[in-house]
């Protein structure tokens, strides 16, 4: 059976979800992992639960039409200014309300981590999205290497600070450094990951090399890139959109077409490459990861914690 497979096929063109589910269950434990060694590497046959079967942007589309500041405002200046930025080495300091704080250094963190594959739609605020094959990692794994304490309730990020090599930030067109924040159970939500590739690859640097964050239910602005520190806070972390109009762009942010930007419609979005007359599409709510997410937030006012 094992032979009819090739190792780089996605578990989602092998079978549909909750196809899998079922056979696992009829099969029990030992069954079910014979069955998935046999046919898939480790990391393909674990990202399958999450990843969506709608067909992925090009990798020239996912490269080329960027949102990243420090590289300039226009949708081709992260392709055209990024090659500069040193990824090589990199560190990431991970500190606050943490057991094991510490600067801990890229190549350490992926010696420690199962990276799989995780194909993820992408909203942007700006009413475009994509589909992204994501090379990653749970954020709730690193998390737990460090141990966050008990007192923690939110993550907050930021991302490197270089004017030499981030064009961008020669102006304060952001309060640099791009700040963002998750509550603790948000972060720690399986869906949430750090990404440190696409298409199988290193992450290009116009997308957030080495080290990005995905949350694949929220506005593409939370999944900051570019990654230096990681911090567990017991109050709700300071994020660069929020800061900067806090009544267009909510800390939650999760996608929502039934809370309109105050500018535009979030009810439809258009896919990027979809062509000069492809039609528009409906947006889902939470991104289309509402059963795996809306429990978050049951009792919420969305219209309020936009
Ligand atoms: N540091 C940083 N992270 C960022 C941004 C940014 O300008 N700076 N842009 C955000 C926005 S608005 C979006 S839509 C996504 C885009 O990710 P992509 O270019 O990989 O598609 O990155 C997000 N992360
Ligand atoms: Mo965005």
């Amino acid at each position: 059976m094992a032979g009819r497979f090739k190792s780089t096929l996605r578990w989602s063109q092998v079978t549909p979800e909750a196809q899998y589910l079922d056979r696992r269950q009829l099969m029990g434990g030992a069954g079910a992992l014979a069955l998935s060694a046999a046919i898939l590497p480790r990391g393909a046959a674990a990202a399958s639960r999450y990843s969506t079967d709608a067909e992925p942007n090009s990798y020239e589309d996912i490269t080329s039409y960027n949102n990243f500041y420090e590289f300039g405002t226009g949708k081709g200046d992260p392709e055209d200014h990024a090659g500069q930025l040193t990824t090589e080495p990199w560190s990431v300091k991970i500190d606050g309300l943490v057991d094991r704080p510490g600067t801990y250094g890229f190549d350490d963190i992926m010696a420690k981590m199962t990276v799989e594959e995780r194909i993820y739609r992408l909203r942007c605020v700006e009413a475009w999205s994509m589909v992204v094959p994501w090379m990653g990692f749970e954020l709730a794994d690193l998390l737990d290497i460090v141990g966050v304490k008990p007192s923690a309730r939110f993550i907050s990020f930021e991302t490197l600070v270089r004017p030499e090599e981030m064009p961008g930030q020669k102006y304060p067109v952001l309060d640099w450094p791009y700040r963002e924040g998750l509550r603790l159970d948000e972060a720690r939500h399986p869906l949430t990951i750090l990404a440190t590739g696409l298409y199988g690859k290193p992450m290009p640097n116009q997308n957030g090399a080495p080290l990005r964050l995905v949350v694949p239910w929220k506005y593409g602005f939370k999944s900051i890139k570019s990654i230096v520190r990681i911090t567990a806070t017991d109050s709700q972390p300071q994020s660069t959109w929020n800061m900067q109009a806090p009544r267009e762009y909510g800390f939650y942010s999760n996608v929502n077409p039934e809370v309109d930007h105050p500018r535009w419609s979030q009810a439809t979005e258009r896919r990027v490459g979809g062509g000069l007359f492809s039609r528009r599409q409906d947006t889902l709510m939470f991104n289309g990861y509402g059963d795996e997410v809306a429990s978050l937030y049951a009792g919420m006012d969305l219209q309020k914690n936009f």
